[in-house]
């Protein structure tokens, strides 16, 4: 009944009760995975946990268990005993979500469940993840979300063994991050006068003020929350694209720079974008060193996508900066601009991250690009690939849960498509190779979902995009392939009628499984 679907499981008949007489057992190293158990358990359950030398519940640290690998676990529930064994605490940590979720769907909740008998069922697992890069994108730029909501997403995150939080902070629309040489992208650049209503291009406006900042505490204080968790934060600022709420912080930061414009209320792409020159350029340094200051994540994503040259290819100042580089036209400045801007954080020892767009030979090959495009775009990840980039797949057909999940009118405005739990399910993240760009010598990391928020103002409406979509990503970043016994829909299905009711608990905002339609006599019949 779990999800992501384990890689080997056994299960048997029986079960080991949690009460208030177990204790865990405790080896070097496991002592923090024992508190985040106890902290996780402890509203609904009371269960006090305490360590003892001769604990029924063992979490135990062996860095000798290679065959796990990095983040894999072991588990077995006996009748007297359960041993949780893993070469590293994020495998340990992997499995204390494996035993929240096999305990009855309370444990999960934060109101006292007096009563219940916390069974596990007796199983054996051993498991671990078949993409080193499992994640969710939330786009706190369109709309802002209260740090409260961040933290519960990365209790989310982790409920699901996935462990990236890439955090879009700054977009045309509000920029969310302080930086204290730079006060204005907060003062300024955090608020905007109303916000589009509809699609983009619908020209109604809300007519409400919206936005909102993080202080660099909250920040910190998330990085820490999530590393407890297994979690890396991975932020991004956008460059040279997707920059309107800092141009209108420093109109100098444009191609303009006598012209001031305010933070975008508008949906879409917006035609501003950075200038070429060394103000800004310099100005990104600035920003990624306070970046790379608050999180200490290897990966930083800046950027790139739909950035569009109208603005370059009118400015003598771009066009000057373009010849002097060789460049072939002002598209190239895109190009031309992340490589800057990457080198700065490959010198720091950081690896940079971007959207692909499809004319990435610029860049260095460390930068590892996220494959959004698909179709006739589809290029991209078997081009990153053949480069040698790593490639995180984040096509918006299989991973944008701002589509709605289905064509019901009865969804939210989303995006125009539908993103279903199937398309999920159904897809592998690692392409099949493009003859023309041959098999590539790069590698798939994995993959993560989009939350994108233009629709979404509030963390519920984020919520009932991400569940259960999200979990069904999930299975796809951490099981076996797709045709693997158990590595069904029919399986995930009835799984994730298991898994509601975990939801349930948490009082997530998710759309239930719909009962199954009744079947009709005939149909029985044939
Ligand atoms: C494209 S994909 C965008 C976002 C939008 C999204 C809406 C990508 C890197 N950029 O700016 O929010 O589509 O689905």
């Amino acid at each position: 009944m779990l999800i992501p679907l384990p890689h080997h499981l056994l299960e048997r008949s029986g079960h080991f009760t949690l009460t208030e007489h177990t204790a865990l057992r405790l080896t070097p190293g496991s002592e923090p995975v024992a508190r985040l158990l106890r902290e996780t358990l402890a509203p609904a359950t009371g269960l006090p946990l305490p360590a003892h030398a001769d604990g029924q519940l063992a979490l135990v640290l062996d860095p000798l268990l290679t065959g796990l690998g990095p983040e894999g676990y072991g588990l077995t529930v006996g009748a007297e005993a359960v041993l949780l064994r893993a070469a590293t605490p994020a495998g340990l940590r992997n499995g204390v979500q494996t035993l929240r979720q096999a305990l009855p769907p309370t444990a999960l909740g934060d109101t006292p469940a007096p009563g219940v008998p916390w069974r596990l069922p007796l199983m054996e697992i051993t498991d671990r993840p078949r993409f080193p890069w499992r994640g969710a994108m939330l786009d706190v730029a369109r709309h802002f979300m209260p740090v409260a909501f961040l933290h519960r997403f990365v209790d989310l995150l982790a409920l699901h063994k996935l462990n990236v939080f890439h955090l879009h902070l700054t977009d045309d629309q509000g920029w969310r991050m302080p930086v204290p040489r730079h006060p204005a992208l907060t003062e300024v650049g955090a608020w905007r006068a109303e916000s589009m209503v509809g699609r983009a291009g619908s020209r109604r406006y809300d007519g409400t003020p919206h936005g909102g900042a993080y202080t660099r505490a909250e920040l910190t204080g998330l990085v820490e929350y999530a590393a407890e968790r297994g979690v890396t934060v991975v932020p991004e600022i956008e460059m040279p694209g997707h920059t309107r709420a800092a141009i209108a912080a420093y109109p100098r930061l444009g191609n303009r720079p006598d012209r001031r414009l305010p933070v975008w209320p508008e949906w879409g792409v917006c035609d501003s974008v950075l200038g070429v020159h060394d103000a800004a350029l310099d100005f990104c340094r600035e920003v990624l060193d306070e970046v790379m200051d608050v999180f200490p994540a290897r990966h930083v994503h800046i950027g790139g996508d739909e950035c569009p040259t109208t603005e370059w290819a009118a400015s003598d100042a771009a066009l000057r900066r373009m010849r002097a580089e060789g460049l072939a036209g002002p598209a190239a400045l895109r190009g031309w601009f992340l490589r800057q801007i990457a080198n700065h954080l490959i010198d720091q020892g950081r690896t940079p991250v971007t959207w692909d767009e499809g004319d990435d030979e610029q860049l260095p090959p460390e930068v590892v690009t996220m494959a959004w495009r698909t179709g006739a775009h589809g290029a991209p990840a078997a081009r990153s690939l053949a480069r040698g980039h790593r490639v995180v797949l984040t096509p918006w057909e299989r991973t944008y849960l701002d589509y709605p999940r289905s064509a019901d009118p009865g969804e939210p405005l989303g995006q125009d498509g539908t993103v279903t739990v199937r398309d999920i399910l159904a897809w592998d993240p690692v392409p099949v190779p493009l003859p023309e760009f041959g098999a590539g010598s790069g590698s798939v990391l994995g993959t993560q979902a989009q939350l994108w928020t233009e629709f979404a103002p509030t963390p519920a409406d984020v919520e009932y995009l991400a569940f259960p979509r999200l979990a069904a990503l999930a299975e796809v970043a951490w099981s076996p392939r797709r045709g693997t016994p158990g590595r069904n829909s029919r399986s995930f299905t009835a799984r994730l009628a298991a898994h509601s009711a975990r939801l349930d608990a948490l009082g997530v905002n998710h759309r239930k499984p719909r009962r199954p339609p009744r079947r009709r006599a005939d149909a029985r019949l044939g």
